[in-house]
């Protein structure tokens, strides 16, 4: 693990890690045991995370101070961690709004059945924008964890979905009269911690978007674990996203399958999912940061978070090596052809078609119906280069 130079998996600036504040500084606090490891100041995760090489952070407001601060408490916080950025040179990619952890956030903050908590959300929102903004943030996130609900008459879903929008496109009017140079991602999740999230894939965010006022301000940050708590396939999830245009960040981690949220280090987890995620990104050209979202086990000590949090970097360049291998492998080239993959970007009609011309398409019949496709071998040739083999 100790990298060596001529070690090809150290990170560098233009690979764009970045680290959730949160992540490094989690003190293990789970549903049935309270904190593992002590608290981890904002500066002292930003100047750790760039000795392992990282580019960059992103933070909730909470992250670097806490919610109850005096006005010159979260002054001194702030300088500490604007002082910690200076030194290292990491760079603030992304920020978002702690709307999960208070007891006034209950019931959601956007979607807040109470007024006054709607109204405060927001104004909590609009506050660290300024403070994003500052600190040169780019991407602003939305995770709604707690927009949702246990029981069915509680909530009235349209209604929620009115004020979520409501919300949404306040906070672009601010940016954009602000004059801030920032866009902001929805992360879907379906469960944990409300028993049903608003917005709970990317699918469902996608959609949510076509009905907000200002579209184009607003695209989506899939996190691999909550797409695959609902057993869905990631890799598919961000290229329907490169599609639309709206994959603006990522959240990579790892994930076993429908269970509760496990944010296990990038490359544990669905190992083979992994691997289609690195090359969707390659193919679809995502420029964006390579950002983390996982939560050292409370198995770790101090050492084991460095050890980790090093990892999901070293993992994602391992896998990227993998994935240009295979796709520069010979063999690979000519099983793809062998599966006609390429046909599938050649347009069904021809310049000028229209349905009239395929309405009596023929086609030779027995012969497409015998034919097999090859994916068994394309899929082992990935599988080799995914164990080592080749
Ligand atoms: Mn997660």
């Amino acid at each position: 693990m100790s990298p060596g130079t001529n070690d090809p998996y150290v990170p560098r600036p233009e690979d764009k890690f970045s680290f959730g504040i949160w992540t490094v500084g989690w003190q293990g606090v789970d549903v049935f045991g309270g904190p593992v490891r002590p608290p981890m100041p904002a500066d002292r995760a930003v100047r750790k995370l760039a000795e392992l090489g990282a580019y960059g952070v992103n933070f909730h407001d909470n992250d670097v101070f806490p919610f109850e601060a005096t006005p010159s408490e979260r002054d001194e916080l702030i300088t500490a961690f604007r002082k910690a950025l200076q030194d290292t040179g990491v760079v603030v990619t992304t920020a978002t709004t702690n709307l999960f952890g208070h007891p006034i956030f209950k019931d959601g903050a956007f979607t807040a059945n109470e007024r006054e908590v709607r109204r405060f959300a927001l104004a909590k929102v609009m506050r660290n924008l300024d403070l994003a903004a500052e600190l040169g943030a780019k991407t602003y996130i939305f995770w709604g964890g707690r927009e949702g609900a246990e029981s069915g008459a509680a909530k009235d879903i349209g209604a929620a979905l009115s004020r979520y929008a409501e919300g949404l496109n306040l906070l672009c009017e601010y940016v954009t009269e602000q004059g801030y140079d920032i866009r902001f991602a929805i992360e879907p999740k379906p469960n944990e911690p409300r028993g049903d999230i608003l917005l709970p894939t990317a699918g469902h965010a996608l959609a949510f978007i076509n009905g907000l006022a200002y579209p184009d301000m607003v695209g989506i940050n899939p996190e691999i674990g909550h797409e695959e708590m609902a057993s869905l396939n990631y890799a598919h999830g961000i290229s329907q996203a490169m599609w639309h245009g709206k994959l603006f960040h990522i959240d990579l981690n790892g994930q076993h399958g429908p269970r509760f949220d496990q944010d296990l280090r990038f490359g544990a987890g669905n190992v083979r999912g992994a691997f289609w995620v690195v090359d969707a990104l390659e193919q679809g050209g995502y420029d964006g940061p390579v950002h983390f979202d996982y939560k050292p086990p409370r198995t770790e000590n101090d050492e084991g978070v460095w050890v980790s949090a090093a990892a999901c970097m070293r993992n994602y360049l391992i896998l990227r090596d993998k994935v240009r291998k295979f796709r520069l492998d010979p063999e690979v080239i000519e099983a793809l052809v062998a599966a006609r993959a390429e046909q599938l970007r050649e347009p069904t009609l021809a310049e000028g078609e229209t349905w009239r011309d395929v309405r009596d398409a023929a086609i030779d019949i027995p012969a497409f119906a015998e034919r097999g496709m090859g994916y068994e071998r394309l899929d082992q040739l990935a599988l080799e280069h995914l164990y080592g083999t080749r």
